[in-house]
Order: structure tokens, then sequence, then C-alpha cells
């Protein structure tokens, strides 16, 4: 008689005694086949796995009794199950509740068309792959693995989005702060290291004033309590002479990428309205920067991204595109393109015409300051890969400073707004 076939969908990112003991209960009811989430389908719903889909799958094929391993592309089963009719779907009962319940429902369902049948193993107790990475997110990551993570987020996610952090405390709830919608986890998937918050927050213009060493050193101590990748704002880069020590500095921390605009001379924040006397630079000498970088690199997996400031100093749509197509030609990873008006039309008519390139694959980025009613789905539909939220963290830890500066002067005591800050035992958790 065949066989029965027991399929048994799983992310596998951290393979623990869970997994082997739901594949052993699997094997009692027939011939187990993995479904094994690819990592668009993990980050659909939850983080992004650690381990990528053939480090994964390299794994999964070598345990005992797994027979086969197919790719399940999203968390629903459906197109899997159709294809393969399988007697039994195995799977751990904790998936009655929670963000799954709804993917149990369906293959139930859908199973009862050819009489399979759902086969649930009680669930291991204090055992998850959550609280694995929980574990390890407390213990860190290494250079060569956080570097590399944006570029594969890049690979298998729509629109990546990227929050400003300005110290280890915005750069902690940056990474730890999540949303669920739907069953789905909404999160931020880097950080960004702005030189407009990490001037203002020393007291200092946005000029360049504050050095790279100085920079350097915050990112490492962010680097100290975080996992997340982190896109570092470097200006215009500096001297071309200097421009390979400092990369080499980044890439050895575990930086992911630079973004580096193409203006010249003594620096100005791009949303100041005057920008009478700043340059942008030569697309000639522009270009030797970003290949400079390339050149001297030691992992690809660190991204150059060029900002086009043509925008910001009023300078034709034309020239924006000018630009990008120059900069891809000297080999940037991706472009942003920024704008200070006070909606997205500019930046919107800047990608429907790059899309047209035989650029279109190059990822572009863009900064929402100046423009922030527009929603990551439209920034997702019209094709852009990245949004970087650029400064709120400080904007909303200055106003709240204030705030309760302002309430404890004029109630002459702070019992008042006690109400309204976090308690001394949550910011005593946050760090034990
Ligand atoms: C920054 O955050 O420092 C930036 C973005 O470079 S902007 O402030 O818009 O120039
Ligand atoms: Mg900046």
């Amino acid at each position: 008689m065949k066989k029965k076939i027991v399929y048994v969908g799983m992310s596998a990112d951290i393979i623990h005694n869970g997994h082997i003991e739901l594949i052993n209960f699997a094997k009692k009811y027939g011939t187990v086949i993995v479904g094994l989430l690819t990592d668009k389908a993990i980050s659909s719903y939850k983080s992004f796995p650690l381990l990528n889909f053939n480090q994964r799958l390299s794994i999964i094929k070598n345990i005992k009794f797994v027979t086969k391993v197919i790719p399940q592309d999203t968390l629903d089963y459906s197109k899997n199950l159709k294809k393969l009719k399988p007697d039994y779907v195995a799977h751990g009962d904790d998936w009655k509740v929670g963000i799954q319940s709804k993917v149990r429902a369906k293959v139930i369902k859908l199973l009862k068309k050819w009489n399979g049948r759902l086969v649930e193993k009680k669930y291991t107790e204090n055992i998850s792959s959550t609280k694995i990475k929980n574990q390890l997110k407390k213990a860190g990551t290494l250079p060569d693995l956080r570097r590399s993570k944006l570029k594969r987020l890049l690979n298998e996610k729509k629109l990546l989005k990227v929050i400003e952090c300005h110290n280890p405390i915005s750069a902690m709830i940056g990474e730890n702060s999540f949303y669920e919608k739907k069953g789905r986890r909404h999160e931020f998937d880097a950080l960004w290291s702005s030189s407009l918050t990490d001037s203002v927050s020393r007291g200092m213009e946005d000029n360049q004033s504050v050095d790279y060493s100085v920079r350097i050193s915050g990112v490492s101590d962010i680097f100290n309590v975080t996992t997340k990748p982190l896109i570092f704002d470097i200006d215009n880069g500096g001297k071309i002479e200097h421009l390979g020590n400092t990369i080499k500095k980044l890439e050895n921390l575990g930086v992911s990428a630079i973004v580096m605009e193409d203006k010249v001379g003594l620096k100005r924040n791009s949303l100041f309205d005057d920008q009478k006397n700043v340059q942008q630079d030569t697309i000639k000498n522009f270009s030797k920067k970003i290949k400079k970088i390339i050149n001297t690199r030691i992992d690809n997996n660190f991204l150059v991204v060029s900002r086009i400031e043509s925008l910001i100093l009023g300078k034709s749509l034309g020239d924006a595109l000018k630009r990008a197509k120059s900069y891809c030609d000297a080999g940037t990873d991706a472009v942003l393109i920024h704008s200070k008006q006070k909606t997205p039309s500019e930046i919107v008519q800047f990608i429907k015409r790059f899309k047209k390139t035989k650029y279109s694959h190059i990822p572009v980025f863009c900064v929402p300051s100046s423009y922030p009613s527009v929603s990551e789905k439209e920034l997702e539909n019209l094709g852009f890969n990245v949004v970087i939220y650029a400064n709120q963290l400080l904007r909303t830890a200055y106003l709240n400073m204030k705030k309760t500066c302002n309430a404890i002067l004029k109630d002459g005591s702070a019992k008042k707004v006690n109400k309204k800050i976090s308690s001394i035992k949550e910011i005593l958790n946050l760090i034990s």
C-alpha cells in the first residue's frame, strides 16, 4: 500500500527539540514532507529569519525522517496543499490561537476536500524559536551578520522601514517596537544614524562639526545594545583621500550602508529653506567617490547609497535623473532622492521616470520629513524600496522633555507629571 503523506510547514530558523519532536510525531502518520517557509513568507508575519532560506534548507533536509523539503512561499498553506494533496498536515497545537489561527482553519477546510486530516501535537513547553531569538538578541550579533542583513532585506521585502536613532536608548526603542495588525507584525527593519539628530542631540549644528570619530563611537554604543542593521548618514563623505579609512571603520563595526550626498563645501542641512551658498558636486567628482568606496570596501554587502540633492537645490527633475543614471553607471548600490517640498509630488515624478530607465532594478530610498502624510502603501506601490523616518525620535524626545520641564516648573512638584512619564520600574526593567 502507498505510504501516506504528512505535510509539515515550518520556518526552522533556529532548530530546537520542539521541531524534532514534531517531525517524530509526523512520521508516525507517514512520509514527512516539510514545507519550508521562504524568507518572504516568514517576514510577512514575524521578524526576518536569522538564517536565509538556503541555510535553513540545508539543515532541515538533513534531519532524520524528513523525506523531502519544498518551499512554502506564503504563510497560507493552500498552494502547496493543493499540489500535494497530503493525507495529513502535522502542526503544534499552539496555532489554535493568535496570528496563525486563520491559517489553521483554512488548512482544515482544504484537507476535507480529499479526506485529509490535521493532526496536532501538544506544543513543546518552555522552548520556542522566539524565546531563543530573544535570548540571542540580548547576547547581541556579529558585525558580518548585521552588515549583510540589509542587502538580504532589500532582496526579500518590498518596502523597508528605517527609524532614526541618536543614542543607544532611542536605538533600543526603534529596534524593539512592533505593532500587530491582522496577523501581521510591523516593525522597523533598520536604524538610521542621522547627521542632523547626532548633531542636535550634542547641541551642535548639522554642519559636520561633530566629526566622524565621535559619530562612529556613538554607533558602536548603539551596536552594543541592538542587532538590526544600521544605515549611516555620511554627509558628503568628506575628503576623497580620507574616505577609504572612514569606510573601513564603518564596515568593521558592522554598518550595512552609507548614504552619501552630492554636495560640496560647508555643509548645511537640506531641510533649511535657504540653500544659497550650498553647491552640488560635479557628476564626475561624485562618481569618483562612489568608485573609491566600491573599490575599497571589503564586503559587497556593505552598500553605497547615492543621495541626489538636485531638487533640494532648486534644480530640475531632469538634472536629478541625469545624476541618478550617472551614479548607477559609477556602480552605486542604490539612490536616495531627497526633496523638501510639502507634498511628495517631486519624488513621485522622479521614481516614475526612473523606473522607465534601464536602472529600474536599482533600489530607491526616500526621506519623507517635509511630506509626512505620504503612506508606506503609496511609496511601496510607486516602487520605493526604503523609507527613512530620519528625525522623529529626537523630535519626540525634545518635545516631551520640554513638556516635563515646564510641568515641574509650573506645578512646583513632579506629582502631576509623574503619571505622564515612564515609571521608574519600566526604565529599570529595560536595562536589567
Ligand atoms: C539627516 O537625517 O541628517 C539627513 C536627512 O541627512 S535631512 O535632515 O533631511 O537632510
Ligand atoms: Mg544628514
